[in-house]
């Protein structure tokens, strides 16, 4: 009676246990029933432990009926196991295979604006230029005032400006977005006598209309030299090096007048372009910077003796030079962000 008694017991307890592992729907709830009837104090260990509570004759049976449900539930717990890992969304359903080729990540690579002034900053840093840079909110005071370009002066209207849009107490904007990168020749020249060797690759601004050759914001990298008998031909050798080392030995270079309000005598330079790739004997001139000797007027500004010192400066076009070098025709194409351009360089 008693054996059979038990027996129904472990019968009723697995009935039990299986009706209770079909329900469970998680990974935590199959752990809390297996914690309950297989755990280190559940009801399976306790079964095996009561054996030695039973007379010696019942116990060969008792124990054979509670390792077959020990087993089963076991076997069972599997199973649901692998049932609910293949439903839970939350846990990993898949064992990796170490030896699948990795995927291939795709390389990025530098803006053609950023490899250009590198390259360009390269081949000035190789002649003895130093590289800093300044801020492109700028002042009034900084991008025109000190730069001989005076309140009304007519050659504020080739800078066509963007203004800040906060006035000082004579109701005037003091401040913009720098329309070239030449306010960082009075900024250095304030900080630092003479002499000075730097370029300053950085952005600028205009209230332009855009097309295939102008931007509305564009790079520049400004050049400065001041010491004691610099001259245009210094000017002059430095920069056709500096064509050389970018375009080649062959290229041909061409300086012809310009006006800038803070150089004296202003230039600008242009390359001829079919010098490197056009047998015809046609050329091709570009322009793609201006330059010149610094006024005596900015010198004397910032406190340099001009009986003394003389300087010239240049200020390159960065998007033309890359628009040159790689054969783009239409500026926009640098900042319209599409990956199938940008993805060439
Ligand atoms: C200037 O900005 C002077 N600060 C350059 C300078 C520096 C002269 C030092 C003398 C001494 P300019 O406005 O010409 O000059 O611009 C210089 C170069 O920037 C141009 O040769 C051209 O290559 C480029 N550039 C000018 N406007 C645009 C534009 N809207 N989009 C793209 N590139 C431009």
């Amino acid at each position: 009676m008693k054996k059979n008694s038990t027996a129904q017991n472990i019968e009723e307890i697995v009935n039990k246990a299986l009706t209770e592992l079909k329900s469970t729907k998680t990974l935590a709830d199959l752990d809390k029933w297996r914690i309950q009837y297989l755990g280190r104090k559940g009801l399976v260990v306790q079964l095996k432990r009561s054996i030695s509570d039973l007379p010696s004759a019942e116990r060969p049976q008792f124990g054979q009926a509670v390792n077959s449900a020990s087993t089963e539930l076991e076997t069972k717990l599997i199973d649901q196991q692998r049932k609910i890992s293949s439903n839970d969304k939350n846990e990993p359903t898949e064992s990796i295979d170490v030896t699948l080729p990795g995927v291939p990540t795709n390389n990025g690579s530098l803006h053609p604006i950023t490899q250009t002034i590198r390259d360009i900053c390269e081949a000035f840093t190789s002649m003895g230029f130093e590289i800093i840079e300044g801020p492109e909110v700028e002042l009034d005071y900084y991008n025109f005032q000190m730069l001989n370009i005076p309140k009304h002066h007519p050659a504020r209207d080739g800078f066509n400006t963007l203004w800040i849009d906060q006035e000082d107490s004579n109701g005037e904007k003091p401040m913009l977005l720098r329309t070239h990168t030449s306010p960082m020749q009075i900024r250095t020249m304030e900080k630092q006598d003479p002499p000075v060797r730097l370029v300053v690759p950085g952005k600028v601004y205009r209230y332009e209309a855009t097309d295939a050759s102008h931007e509305w914001h564009f790079s520049q990298i400004e050049g400065l030299a001041v010491d004691k008998g610099i001259t245009f031909a210094n000017l002059k050798g430095t920069l056709y090096e500096f064509a050389r080392k970018l375009f080649g030995e062959d290229v041909r270079v061409r300086f012809r007048c310009d006006y800038f309000p803070f150089v004296e005598p202003g230039a600008e330079m242009s390359i001829d372009w079919n010098s490197r790739t056009n047998e015809t004997g046609e050329e091709n001139w570009i322009e793609i910077l201006g330059a010149g000797m610094v006024h005596p007027k900015v010198l004397h500004a910032v406190g340099y003796d001009t009986d003394k010192y003389t300087g010239f400066a240049f200020g390159i076009g960065v998007e033309r030079i890359a628009m040159l070098k790689h054969g783009i025709d239409d500026i926009r194409l640098f900042y319209n962000n599409d990956i199938r351009f940008l993805g060439q360089f």
